[in-house]
């Protein structure tokens, strides 16, 4: 097979059948301040093009709280752990401390380049103070050096293929972890040259990333990641540095044709979600975050190069993740063992593995999907997976982590402040300090809103005139957004506002009129295309109702069992809340009235939601394992009002049995039949914008 691939002109596929299509042309020479968390700018595919993360301004609001603890919180103290671990002590060694002993799993170097890359994006970013920002910019810089003296004059550098395991280096593909840390260190190298210009922990990257080219290939040595990850990595070094080599090497890794070469088994195929062609995959198999990383490094791919077979596997893959195999909390990974996805609809709450590397991997490929297409049904799977799944990884304190995130649980202690395979932490970190480069996109015509937070953009048209945006919200508490419109001189463009698909209702006023966008769903971007003057004012409120949610009948199980959602959030059922009834003892009048409270108290300020249910008035417990159906009906139960809390929250007390799904009452027909307890609500209708000023108040569905 002939491959040619010269950027600005074409990449040619087969021999027999050559087919070409165009490929974008990355400047050499990019400006690595206009470059976002993926830099689209000249990806000829692409339909949206981030903004670089400086060009957004948080104000005080949901992700703000998040970012500052990252910043001031988890950034400092997993350092120490990683320096506790011997994590950087890995690389000491090899520059010049022999004495220091190898510690931790083979792939803990990706740790470190996880946490450099979350430390350079909060370096980018405008909130974090100076003093905090320099101190990480002065952790960075410590330990490039570090890691530069690790690195073999050939390129090669790993801290765990060195003296007597050197001759094991590319002998073990599918779980060196080789390639996974090389991909690590691209990113955090990326993202350090983004963040500041300064190349040297990029130059370290694609010493080795040549290394890797020069030296295998279709007429070298075989290549396949074991772990997915360099794919994504390649494809933005490609788009960093005008080399056309790496998305050559890219293309090279998702041919999945060193099957042979490489002795490859069946299990470690399906395992690694590599090593036969990328275009060959019908459903999402095996490891989860490996297959995850590796359907983003193919979006990465598509979008430079527009070979329409990807995007038809692609397309394939996000239907079975989505109709068949992620959780409601946008986590992903039914099985503990192997860290994998299960068969179509095995989806256990208790049992979930749902990795938080899996969700934030998630996040990463539909941001990928909806850049590529500006399609809103992306938006909605990144925006479930980052509230939920994603943020329940990290604890409110920003020192405790989740592994594993599952739905329910019987008190298992879920946060740790380390763990030995310590992916996770660092990876909810990077996301985090990059998160304001996902709320805003430009396209040709305009600007999209993907994100709801109270923020500002300050960045350009892609005709070069400046714009400014002013968004003010308490989303996800509000479902009321203002969008001051500020171009530098009036303009013709297009305002795009998401409208959520769990929204029910989108109302717009431009200018205090009504606006209705033309083709408007829910699920979409709402178009508003006028000519803008500075100062233009726009409403959208979104209708925030909770929503008793169940999930397609042929998930064993879910049947019979309801959870709430409310905006973007899942909700859960923490025992403690619980008034003292069992939560296994519990059914939910999910068609009840439900009260929504904002609890400034709780859990660094929440609303919580108060539903009446029922409990059993003995414990469940002692029933027989099966008895008549018309026994079971007939049992007593008494109203109790349950309070749900977001589930990304849980874990922040004390270990406490915990429930997302909760069984529904048989006797609830949409009528209140029972007593709604305590949970009476002031019936005040009205929800202010400000959660200080949210009230208790009841609303209808
Ligand atoms: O193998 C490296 C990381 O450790 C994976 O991404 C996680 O799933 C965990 O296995
Ligand atoms: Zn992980």
């Amino acid at each position: 097979m002939k491959q040619l691939v010269a950027p600005g002109f074409a990449i040619c596929l087969g021999l027999a059948a050559l087919r070409c299509f165009p490929v974008s042309a990355h400047p050499q020479a990019s400006n690595w301040r206009d470059e976002g968390v993926i830099y689209l700018d000249h990806s000829v595919n692409a339909q949206l093009h981030p903004v670089p993360i400086h060009a957004v301004h948080l104000g005080d609001g949901f992700w703000a709280q998040r970012r500052r603890v990252t910043t001031e919180r988890s950034l400092p103290t997993m350092l120490q752990l990683l320096e506790e671990h011997g994590v950087v002590d890995n690389f000491r060694r090899l520059a010049g401390h022999p004495e220091l002993v190898r510690k931790g799993p083979l792939y803990t170097d990706s740790d470190l380049y996880k946490w450099m890359e979350a430390a350079a994006w909060a370096v980018a970013s405008n909130e974090p103070a100076d003093a905090d920002k320099q101190k990480l910019h002065g952790e960075i810089e410590t330990l490039i050096p570090i890691i530069s003296a690790a690195q073999e004059p050939s390129g090669y550098l790993n801290t765990y293929f060195v003296g007597e395991k050197a001759r094991l280096r590319f002998t073990d593909l599918p779980h060196s972890h080789e390639d996974y840390c090389l991909g690590h260190l691209l990113q955090a190298g990326i993202a350090y040259y983004r963040a500041t210009g300064d190349r040297a922990l990029l130059s370290i990257g694609e010493r080795f990333a040549d290394y890797i080219v020069e030296n295998f290939g279709p007429a070298k040595r075989p290549f396949v990641t074991g772990h997915p990850e360099l794919e994504m990595a390649l494809v933005e070094l490609y788009r960093t540095t005008g080399e056309a080599k790496y998305l050559e090497f890219a293309r090279y890794l998702f041919s999945g044709v060193e099957r042979d070469r490489l002795k490859l088994k069946d299990s470690d195929i399906r395992y690694m979600f590599s090593g036969r062609p990328f275009t060959s995959h019908t459903e999402l198999e095996g490891h989860a975050v490996r297959a995850l990383y590796a359907v983003s490094g193919a979006t990465d791919y598509f979008t430079e190069t527009g070979d329409p077979a990807y995007k038809k596997t692609l397309d394939l893959l996000w239907t079975d993740l989505t109709m068949r195999k992620m959780y409601i909390t946008g986590g992903v990974g039914a099985r503990v063992a192997g860290e994998s996805f299960g068969d179509a609809y095995e989806l256990p709450s208790e049992q979930a593995y749902a990795e938080t590397c899996a969700a934030v991997a998630n996040v990463m490929w539909n941001f990928r999907l909806l850049s590529l297409t500006g399609d809103a049904r992306y938006a909605d799977v990144l925006e479930r997976a980052l509230y939920n799944g994603v943020n329940s990884g990290m604890s409110l304190s920003g020192t405790l982590y989740c592994y594993r995130n599952p739905l329910a649980s019987a008190a298992e202690k879920l946060r740790n402040p380390w763990y030995d395979t310590d992916c996770c932490p660092p990876n909810v970190e990077r996301l985090f300090e990059s998160l304001p480069g996902y709320f805003y996109a430009m396209s040709r015509d305009g600007v999209y809103v993907n994100l709801y937070q109270n923020s500002a953009l300050d960045w350009r048209l892609e005709n070069g005139v400046g714009l400014k945006l002013a968004q003010a919200t308490n989303y996800p508490w509000s479902g009321d957004v203002t969008l001051t419109v500020s171009p530098q001189r009036r303009s013709d463009f297009t305002l795009y506002l998401r409208w959520p698909s769990w929204a029910a209702t989108a109302e717009i006023q431009v200018n205090h009129q009504s606006f209705a966008p033309a083709d408007s769903k829910r699920g979409s971007y709402l178009a508003i295309s006028r000519t803008w003057s500075p100062g233009d004012l726009v409403t959208l409120s979104l209708g925030l109702q909770s929503v008793p949610t169940v999930a397609n009948p042929r998930v064993a199980d879910l049947y019979g069992r309801v959870a709430m959602q409310r905006g973007p959030l899942i909700y859960t059922l923490e025992q403690m809340d619980q008034s003292g009834a069992a939560l296994g003892d519990i059914f939910v009048r999910p068609n009840a009235q439900v009260v929504v409270d904002f609890r400034k108290d709780l859990l660094g300020g929440v609303v919580v939601l108060k539903v009446p249910g029922l409990t059993a008035e003995k414990s469940l417990g002692d029933e027989p394992l099966y008895q008549p159906l018309t026994t079971a009906t007939n049992r007593i139960k008494r109203p109790v009002t349950l309070t749900f809390i977001p589930y990304y929250a849980i874990g922040n007390r004390e270990p406490t049995p915990m429930e997302v799904w909760v069984p529904i009452s048989r006797f609830d027909n949409g009528t209140s039949s029972a007593s709604t307890g305590s949970a009476g609500g002031t019936g005040n209708s009205s929800m202010s914008a400000s959660p200080a000023k949210m009230s208790r108040r009841s609303e209808n569905r």
